[in-house]
């Protein structure tokens, strides 16, 4: 009976190794990576995952093996203890010794891709002059682009709602903004999550490295419409970027007549 719950623990970390290694093949791993700053976000879950697998995995083998071992009947007393210092240094120190090396391994990636002076400024977009404003709220998602002038807030702003059409292979910056409550920014193919805050715009960048339509979700309970705040954004080549621009401006100052009226 003892032998039979030993390997039921042990069957524990055998499946939970097992459903990771299987989970590109069943699909639920992540989904692709289309970000330039992807691969790095991806090389640090993969840090932390190894380290909390060693540990899971060690530690419930030893609880396998000790059910097993102090299981058995025995005759003589047990021992008693008034605990070790030594021992609870060790465990103190362990934990913490891990828990720097990560925040040191990711420094360099979060100043990368949050830290406004790292932030690209050479190409067509920067922080003084965004691609557009991105506005959270309950329950919906706005994109303001600048127009013509390329000046946010002037009378030839463009606006579109829950698709964010942005050019592939380029440096895109953007300012989050909320109207009202705390939203998040998150698109999982870019590895790219940012709360929005009312009250405060903050700057966001990336650079999405494959055309296409990637899912763009509020990951900040935010109400009871929450569930609705799916958008996208619509990664498209440079050209397309310019000919969706010229039709939104069209349509934007049509008046809502229809060409030719
Ligand atoms: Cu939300």
């Amino acid at each position: 009976m003892r032998l039979l719950f030993s390997l039921m623990l042990l069957a524990v970390p055998i499946l939970g190794v097992w459903t990771f290694l299987k989970a590109d093949e069943w699909h639920t791993w992540f989904p692709q990576n289309v970000s330039s700053f992807g691969g790095e976000i991806d090389g640090l879950f993969n840090l932390i995952l190894y380290m909390v697998a060693f540990t899971f995995v060690v530690t419930e083998v030893c609880l396998a093996w000790f059910v097993f071992k102090y299981s058995a009947k025995r005759s003589d007393k047990g021992a008693f203890t008034h605990g070790s210092h030594k021992l609870e240094m060790i465990w103190t120190a362990i934990p913490a010794v891990a828990l720097l090396f990560i925040a040191f391994s990711q420094m360099e990636t979060w100043a990368k891709i949050k830290f406004q002076k790292n932030f690209p400024k050479d190409g067509a977009y920067s922080v003084e002059h965004p691609i557009a404003e991105v506005w959270a709220s309950q329950f919906d998602w706005r994109f303001r682009y600048p127009g013509d002038d390329g000046v946010l807030g002037t009378v030839d702003d463009l606006e579109t709602s829950f698709e964010f059409v942005v050019p592939v292979d380029t440096d895109v910056v953007f300012k989050l903004r909320s109207r009202d409550v705390i939203h998040s920014f998150f698109v999982p193919e870019f590895r790219l999550k940012q709360d929005a805050l009312p009250g405060h715009t903050i700057p966001v960048w990336f650079r999405a490295t494959k055309t296409g339509v990637y899912d763009l979700v509020c990951a900040e309970l935010c109400g009871w419409g929450h569930y609705k705040m799916a958008g996208s954004v619509r990664v498209v080549s440079a050209e397309e970027f310019k000919t969706r621009m010229a039709a939104l401006k069209a349509e934007w100052f049509s008046n809502g007549k229809e060409e030719g009226q």
